[in-house]
Order: structure tokens, then sequence, then C-alpha cells
């Protein structure tokens, strides 16, 4: 179909409202064109000098005008509509201003749920929410289902909304910060995988980031219930028996809508009820947290109705994300992985734990984000030989480990890895797990990984 015949969703979704979008991210770009094919009137506001969408926003919508440099209080006053990018927190005074002044403020992932006619799915949790969400969309592949995967996961989900017409299934990674502004969501299937600290510079408490990934179960769509994770349990409240569940467990299931592990000729089998599906040894994932994520999905997928075959056949197939523990290289008997992903401590420590190995060489540090390091003395104190910390963070984080763990402060990536690989003998394993943002000395987490790979390849090769 030609771009100009077709018909596009939600045509008039803001038709006689002033549109003001805030953020010029990878979001803010989606927003643009989204309202810019639809011929809304809007303008654009960042407080970056030099946000990165603004290349894109001079050569292709010229005469749209756009606000950088700070979030402009008067500005704001002459909008009906703000579309708030997921980097922005909205306790952001110009944004408590406008809310205050009865405008609305919502977020991409909003829209995508007022416009779209299909099934969406949606994902969230501190951790593994990526691994679940690309490892349901190779399954609904696999079953056939003309399927959209985006969201948090990198993808913005407007960029897709396009072709809801031919789209059968949305699988959605939904962040905290756009679930903050999402009240419109009703998901067929929805999940909060875990929770553990992360973002706590920008929440007032656990208990407050908690809050705002419960919205994701809003409307009447089956829940995905993690059966181990007690803070789960208590933030789903009564929806766990007023609403239908299905359950994933580490342990044998009590029931045949839970999905977990039991164990069959002497080998582990991942199944549903009592019935064993397949063995974990055939799972090119590794680690317990992978185990649950491939649990997780499976339970995901039934609820959706795919065939067990078509999951199963993605689930043998699926190696895993990139800078998700992945394998870098062996040399001298000494094992390298990247795990620069792990953005939070509970990402680090099933990592940690994933590695099955007290012969540990640990790379991290970077931004706190506000995060209690001091929990991790017990476990590191287990698993590792030595701890090479970097970052901003690095003495902070020293401090809240205490004595006991084997640490030393590091200038830069490059000096964690080559001490490394000083420090390691044949059986160990170097894994870099930072439990930190990468912005202080990184542009993203893929940067710091990629780096992390280039400097492994170079004092191994
Ligand atoms: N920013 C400003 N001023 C502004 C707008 C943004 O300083 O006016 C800053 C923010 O504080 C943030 C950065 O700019 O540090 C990016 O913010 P953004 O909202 O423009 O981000 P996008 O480029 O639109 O990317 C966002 C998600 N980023 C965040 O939530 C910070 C991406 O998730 C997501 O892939 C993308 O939308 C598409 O949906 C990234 C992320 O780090 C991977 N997410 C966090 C996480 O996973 O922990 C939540
Ligand atoms: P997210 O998208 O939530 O950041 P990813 O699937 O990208 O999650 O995994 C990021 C990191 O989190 C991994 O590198 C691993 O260290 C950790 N992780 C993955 N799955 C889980 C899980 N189910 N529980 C705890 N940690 C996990």
């Amino acid at each position: 179909m030609q771009k100009a015949e077709r018909q596009l969703v939600c045509a008039d979704i803001f038709k006689d409202q002033r549109v003001l979008v805030v953020g010029l991210g990878k979001t803010g770009l989606s927003c643009v064109k989204f309202l810019a094919d639809r011929k809304v009137e809007f303008a654009v506001m960042d407080s970056r000098d030099q946000p990165p969408g603004m290349y894109q926003m001079r050569s292709e919508y010229s005469d749209i005008e756009v606000r950088t440099g700070a979030l402009d209080k008067e500005f704001v006053t002459e909008f009906d509509v703000l579309i708030v990018s997921p980097g922005i927190a909205l306790k952001e005074p110009v944004l408590q201003f406008a809310l205050k002044s009865g405008k609305s403020l919502i977020g991409d992932v909003e829209i995508c749920a007022l416009c779209t006619t299909k099934p969406v799915i949606a994902i969230t949790g501190s951790n593994g929410k990526s691994t679940v969400t690309t490892l349901l969309g190779e399954m609904a592949r696999k079953a056939k289902r003309e399927t959209v995967v985006a969201g948090n996961i990198g993808v913005p989900v407007l960029e897709q909304i396009n072709d809801d017409v031919t789209t059968d299934l949305y699988v959605l990674e939904l962040s905290s910060f756009q679930l903050e502004t999402t009240n419109s969501l009703q998901a067929t299937a929805s999940t909060i995988l875990n929770i553990s600290e992360d973002h706590m510079d920008r929440y007032a408490s656990l208990a407050d980031y908690a809050a705002a990934k419960r919205k994701i179960i809003s409307g009447q769509g089956k829940i995905i219930v993690n059966l181990d994770d007690e803070l789960v349990l208590s933030l789903l409240g009564d929806e766990l028996t007023s609403r239908e569940t299905l359950g994933f467990t580490l342990k044998q299931p009590t029931a045949n809508n839970q999905f977990g592990l039991l164990t069959k000729n002497d080998e582990l089998w991942l199944c549903q009820g009592e019935q064993a599906l397949i063995p974990v040894s055939a799972l090119k994932l590794k680690g317990q947290h992978n185990i649950a994520n491939v649990l997780a999905t499976l339970a995901l997928g039934t609820a959706i109705d795919l065939p067990m075959p078509a999951m199963l056949e993605a689930a043998k197939n699926f190696s895993g994300l990139a800078h998700r523990t992945q394998w870098v290289a062996e040399h001298n008997g000494v094992q390298w992985f990247n795990d620069s992903k792990a953005t939070n401590v509970g990402a680090a420590v099933a990592a940690i734990q994933g590695m099955d190995s007290s012969n540990l060489i640990l790379i991290m540090g970077g931004q706190s984000k506000g995060q209690d390091f001091s929990d991790l003395h017990t476990i590191l104190e287990k698993y590792t030989k030595h701890v090479f910390l970097l970052g901003e963070d690095a003495q902070l984080i020293a401090e809240a480990l205490g004595t006991g763990v084997n640490t030393t402060i590091v200038d830069s990536l490059e000096s964690a890895v080559v001490e490394a690989d000083q420090e390691a003998k044949s059986g160990d394993i170097v894994l870099l797990s930072p439990a930190c943002a990468s912005f202080d000395m990184f542009d993203g987490y893929e940067h710091r990984g990629n780096e992390f790979m280039r400097l492994v390849k170079e004092v191994t090769s």
C-alpha cells in the first residue's frame, strides 16, 4: 500500500488540542513523526541544549518550533496536552506546574494504548524484561503471529503503530518511567517479573517505584505472577484472587496454571503443572535467572494461546541478547563474560549466582543511582576473589562493601581489564556486571559492553 493511501490509526486523536512534545530523544522523535503524519499542530521542548533528536528535527521538520536548554514554564501554558518522554521525571517543577494547571500529561505508551485495536502483552520488572520480551516475540513469530516488539527495549511504540492493521500482537517492554504516564493500558496479559531496587534517584522509595510498575496490571487481562517474589506477591494483593493468573516458579508447580521445574530421570526439566516440557540442559540460556525468564515467557505465551511446540522450539534456539552474561573469550583457562546490561544490584546478583563459581573476578561500578550496596557484601564474599571498582561511585561502593571483600578502585575500564587479566588464574571467571548505570563514563550500557569486549580481545589476543 502506498503511504499516502494508508488509513492512519487514530487520525484525529488530538483534534482541536494544542500539543507539546516534552523531550527530544528517541521517544520525542517518534512522537514528532506520529503527530506530523496526523497533521496535528504541536511544538517541542527539551531541557538539554543539544537533544539527540535535534539534527533530524532540523532536517525533516524545520517548520516546527523547538525550545531547548530548559523546560519553559511560560511556554507550557500555551498547550493542552504534554507528551512527556520517559527520561523526564514528573516531579520536575515545570511538569508539576502543568499538572496543577489542568494540563493532560501522557506518554507515548498511553497513545499506543489508546490507538491500538490489537492484543498487547506488557512486560515490566526490575530485571529480565528485554530477555523475556525478545523471547516472547520469537515464540509468537514461530507461531506465525505478525508481532511487534517495542517499548523500553529500544524501539518507541509509536514507531510501530501505523502498521496496526497488519499486526496481530504487540509485545511491549515497559519501564516504570513509561508506566507513570500510562493510564489506559488494558493488556491481554501482563507481568511484573520481579522487583528489586533500581532508579532510587528518581523515586522516593522502593514502594513508590513498585507502585509505578503496578500500573501494568490495570484492566482485566491475565496476570503472570512470579510465585517466588514476595514483593511482587504483596504488590499484586487482591488481584491474585480476583483476576485470572498464571504463575512461574523455580520450584515444582502445585497447579496446572503454574510453570516451574521438576526432576525426571535424574534430570531437571521445565514443566507446566506435572507435565515435563524440556530439560533445562536443552536451553542455550544459562543461569537460574534465565530459567525463570523462560518459564515466565512460557506462561505469557500460554496466556495468549501460543502453541507449546512453537514456544519450546523458540526457547531452545534462543541464545540470549548481547551484553547479558554474554561470553566474550577464553584465554589461558580464564573465561571472560560481559554483563554490562546489569545496571542495578539485583541484576548483578543474578549474574554472579548464575556463574556458579567462587573463582570470580568481578568488575563493577559506575553511577549507583541511590542504591544500597551493603547487601552485596555476603554474596561478594562468597563468590569473588577480587572486585575491581570503577566510576563515579567506586569509593561509595567500596565503603558500603566494608571489609572482607577484596576490592581495588581503578580509574578506567582499561585498568580494570588489564589488572583482572594479571590477577586471573586458569579456572577463574572475569565478569563485568556493573550494578550501576554507565553514563558517567560511557554513552550507555552498549558502549560500556563494547569497550569491555574490545579491551578483553586486546589483552587475550
Ligand atoms: N532528558 C533531559 N531533558 C529532557 C529530556 C530528557 O535531560 O528534556 C534526559 C533524561 O533525563 C535521560 C535522557 O535525556 O537521561 C534520555 O531521556 P529520553 O526520555 O529522551 O529517552 P529516549 O531516548 O526517548 O529513550 C527512552 C528510554 N530512556 C529512558 O527511559 C531514560 C529508553 O530506555 C527506551 O528504549 C526508549 O525511550 C524507547 O522506548 C532506555 C533506558 O535506559 C534503554 N531505560 C531505563 C532502564 O531500562 O532502566 C528505564
Ligand atoms: P532488563 O531489560 O530488565 O534490564 P535484561 O533481560 O536486559 O533485563 O537483563 C539485564 C540483566 O539483568 C542481565 O544481564 C542479568 O544480569 C540480569 N537478569 C536478567 N534476568 C533476570 C531475572 N529474571 N532476575 C534477576 N536478574 C536478571
